[in-house]
């Protein structure tokens, strides 16, 4: 008896396994068809659209040299570090390391100033020590440059650097700025989902940032892209790379004199071209509201990331800056964010002589991206460009132009709400992935009829890097739209 009970009992735990192994097998075919099917709707979407005009870019400002190196193999945890904290500037090795523990356990994207170059050089060598580590061209401006180029448009970077650094710029990309001897250099600190340094693990994939810039802060490239300005009328106009300014030590008054440049070189323009400024991470109050009444106002267009929208948005509705937020926010939150900042911009500009109207916003998040476009402007094909930039977030991430499903992610829930206070649900179609639909935003006594596009990323699983990836996408939604 007492045999055969347990002949019983065994014989039922070996059919129980199989069967939650088949469960199992099932569940996970079930998934992967589902972001097959994901997939190829985000594919048709973006091949309905292909590029046969030339259109011309205008690129500005700067470029670097970025050394990647991963983040435990660089920096060392101890116990020593205490506290994380925030530092405008990083003066020692110890600020670094309690910087870096303050945005890493946010998994928030940071970038930040060093002044002192024997320090720099010195973490530098050590990273490039590092078989693991790698070096690119970097740098906002240099990274949407290539990225339109690449894409099939006719691109000007604004930019000054060695011989040795335009050499391994495509030569389909016209470079003006003039030349330097040595080249600024990014070091990007990388670190993975998960990743554990010391009582601290990584809520995503990210990168922090050290430069030690000379030459970007002063866009020192300003005079000879100007002047080429003058005469040549491109299709779209970038303003990036003003991040480098950020808690840089500018003799008074020199900063504000230089952003009062780029707004007349904005302001300059004719109306056939359109304006993107792509917003990046300051942690310089002077600097952000200055860009809020000098840059912002005379854009059409404006690209960021879910750090970046929640800082403009607390400096143009608040007042303050927030140095990390939600690294995974709801949709329903960045659009509500979407919608205060558009109608918080387009009410200041009005009083301001000589201002654009804001026509589109981008945001891009690890889960997601999504698109405001008025309706009625010349922004075309909303759809295409938020799958565009989707699927080029995960071809970037992953570091492939193929998508493989095994190394993708839908983290979006089955469907998701248009606001946090009294939205609408939409449920995610698979198999039409890109979801958009019409709204008024009402701002002071105007409404404004605009279209808003989300479409979910699919996460890469296996990041192979980050940075950059805000300024590939960017581009590549802007692309679509010109
Ligand atoms: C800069 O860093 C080097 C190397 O860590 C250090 O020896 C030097 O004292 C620092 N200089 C200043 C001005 O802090
Ligand atoms: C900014 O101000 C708002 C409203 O006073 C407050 O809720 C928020 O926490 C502040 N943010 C920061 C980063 O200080
Ligand atoms: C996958 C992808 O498109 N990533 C690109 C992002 O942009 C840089 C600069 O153009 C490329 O080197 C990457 O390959």
């Amino acid at each position: 008896m007492g045999y055969n009970k347990g002949l019983k009992f065994g014989t039922v735990v070996t059919v129980l396994m199989v069967l939650v192994a088949i469960y199992y097998r099932n569940s996970e075919n079930v998934l992967q068809k589902r972001l097959k099917t994901l997939i190829r709707g985000l594919e048709r979407i973006e091949n309905k659209h292909v590029i046969i005009s030339r259109p011309k870019v205008a690129i500005g400002y700067g470029v670097c040299t970025d050394v990647f190196v991963n983040a435990e193999q660089l920096l060392k945890y101890s116990e020593e570090i205490g506290q994380p904290e925030h530092f405008d500037e990083i003066n020692t090795e110890l600020e670094l390391l309690k910087s870096f523990a303050y945005y890493f356990r946010h998994g928030a994207a940071a970038e930040r100033y060093m002044p002192n170059r024997t320090l720099f050089d010195d973490l530098v060598t050590k990273a490039r020590s590092f078989p693991s580590s790698y070096s690119t061209i970097g740098g906002n401006a240099a990274v949407m440059a290539l990225r339109f180029a690449r894409e099939g448009c006719d691109v000007t970077l604004a930019a000054k650097l060695t011989k040795s650094l335009h050499q391994m710029i495509p030569q389909i990309i016209n470079v003006v700025g003039g030349e330097v001897k040595r080249d600024d250099i990014h070091l990007i600190i990388e670190y993975k989902h998960g990743d554990v340094w010391g009582p601290y693990s990584s809520a995503r994939a990210n990168r922090y940032i050290v430069h030690n810039d000379a030459i970007n802060p002063l866009i020192s490239s300003f005079d000879a892209f100007d002047k080429l300005l003058s005469t040549y009328q491109p299709n779209l106009l970038v303003i990036s790379g003003l991040q480098m300014m950020d808690n840089y030590p500018f003799p008074d008054g020199e900063q504000k004199k230089l952003l009062l440049k780029v707004k007349k070189q904005m302001m300059e323009r004719s109306p056939l071209t359109r304006i993107h400024f792509e917003m990046a991470s300051f942690v310089e109050d002077k600097l952000l509201f200055e860009l809020c009444d000098s840059v912002i106002p005379f854009a059409d267009s404006l690209g960021m990331n879910e750090q970046e929208i929640a800082n403009l948005h607390n400096a143009m509705y608040y007042g303050n800056i927030s140095l990390v937020a939600n690294s995974t926010p709801r949709i329903a939150t960045v659009l509500d964010q979407m919608r205060t900042l558009f109608k918080l911009i387009r009410m200041k500009s009005k009083s301001i002589l000589n201002s654009r109207e804001l026509t589109r916003i981008h945001v891009h998040t690890l889960a997601y991206q999504a698109i405001f476009t008025v309706k009625g402007t010349t922004w075309k094909n909303t759809m295409a460009a938020a799958a565009k930039a989707s699927l080029t977030a995960h071809r970037h991430v992953c570091a492939t132009s193929y998508v493989d499903v095994r190394k993708a992610a839908l983290i979006l829930d089955d469907s998701f709400s248009t606001s946090i206070i009294d939205g609408t649900r939409i449920a995610l179609d698979i198999n039409k992935p890109v979801s958009c639909w019409d709204e008024i935003l009402r701002t002071g006594t105007d409404d404004i009829s605009i279209q808003v596009c989300v479409a979910p990323v699919l996460v890469c699983t296996e990041a192979a890097q980050t940075a950059g990836g805000g300024d590939n996408i960017s581009s590549a939604g802007l692309v679509l739209q010109i």
